[in-house]
């Protein structure tokens, strides 16, 4: 039978990041409280109780999917931006671009009667195109016990080389098996479902996926969190979920009004700042000549 590997925290991150990239997932044990996982349902247990069930087999006809939860939850503001899950996705998708995001934040509850869902690869939410990289990092933190009878997530671990087309036989697949408050890791590219729920109780997940910078996001953040709400985060966080340059001449906007009002390529944080209505023009010498550097550091394909 497979099985995925444990690791507790503070234990390295390199080891984690070596799991990660051999395994294409791993569970880190007990990360959170009880406390902290009561705190955080307390804020979004009535938009989970309101949520209505999926429409079709993939998003689970007995399964709700509750979002908007950087808005909505506090606690969950602090695990999107938890330091050691940031410290993996630093050491996951830098090497594929220069800013991550935050791609989804999603509170899965697999009620009992509910299906496995089909096994799948997230980075087929860009369709097939992008098995050259490693397009993001997700976690489920476990807000119930995972079991193997409530619908623990199902993982293939090693699976993230294969075929599309290739199918998991049963002894290859792991249940993601964790006590509340625990969390798995997984990558975009790692064969994995929801379980069945033969139990009379909710499983209930948060996920949290992270993406490169360059790709577009699962949910969208902008509409999710509009400007007027994203005033009231703190910087960084405004930054991770889309507020921010993607790199050198990505994400700029125009401010509306009247001509010569304000600069016409603006930084998106400049229209979430809380201080000023001022809007600085992107680019200057400095951020061209570093991605110049960087382009020239690059070995070209062509290179033998
Ligand atoms: O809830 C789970 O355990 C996994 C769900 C999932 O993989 C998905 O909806 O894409």
């Amino acid at each position: 039978m497979a099985s995925l590997t444990h690791f507790q925290q503070g234990d390295s991150s390199e080891d984690m990041l070596a799991s990660i990239r051999s395994d294409g997932a791993c569970i880190i044990d007990s990360v959170i409280s009880p406390e902290s996982v009561a705190r955080l349902r307390g804020e979004t247990d009535p938009y989970m109780e309101a949520t209505r069930d999926g429409q079709d087999d993939f998003t689970g006809r007995s399964t709700t999917r509750t979002g908007g939860l950087v808005g909505r939850s506090p606690a969950c503001r602090e695990l999107i931006q938890h330091a050691d899950i940031l410290e993996l996705c630093d050491g996951f998708l830098l090497e594929y671009c220069e800013r991550y995001q935050l791609h989804l934040g999603q509170i899965i509850r697999i009620r009992p009667g509910e299906k496995a869902q089909s096994i799948h690869r997230d980075r087929w939410a860009w369709g097939t195109h992008l098995a050259h990289v490693e397009p993001q990092l997700n976690t489920i933190w476990a807000l119930t016990d995972f079991t193997a009878e409530n619908g623990a997530t199902r993982v293939v671990p090693g699976s993230t080389r294969w075929e599309d087309t290739r199918k998991a036989k049963a002894e290859e697949i792991a249940a993601a098996e964790m006590a509340l408050g625990s969390l798995l890791l997984y990558t975009g590219s790692v064969f994995h479902g929801g379980g069945q729920n033969s139990s009379p109780h909710d499983r209930i997940g948060l996920n949290i996926t992270y993406s490169l910078g360059w790709l577009r996001q699962e949910e969208n953040q902008y509409l999710s969190t509009p400007p007027h709400q994203a005033r009231d985060l703190n910087s960084d966080l405004q930054q991770l979920i889309g507020y921010s340059m993607g790199q050198y001449a990505l994400g700029y906007f125009t401010p509306p009004g009247a001509p010569g009002e304000s600069a016409d390529i603006a930084d998106p944080q400049d229209a979430v700042r809380s201080s000023s209505g001022a809007f600085e023009t992107v680019g200057s010498p400095e951020s061209l000549r570093n991605l110049e550097e960087r382009i020239a550091g690059k070995p070209s394909p062509c290179d033998p």
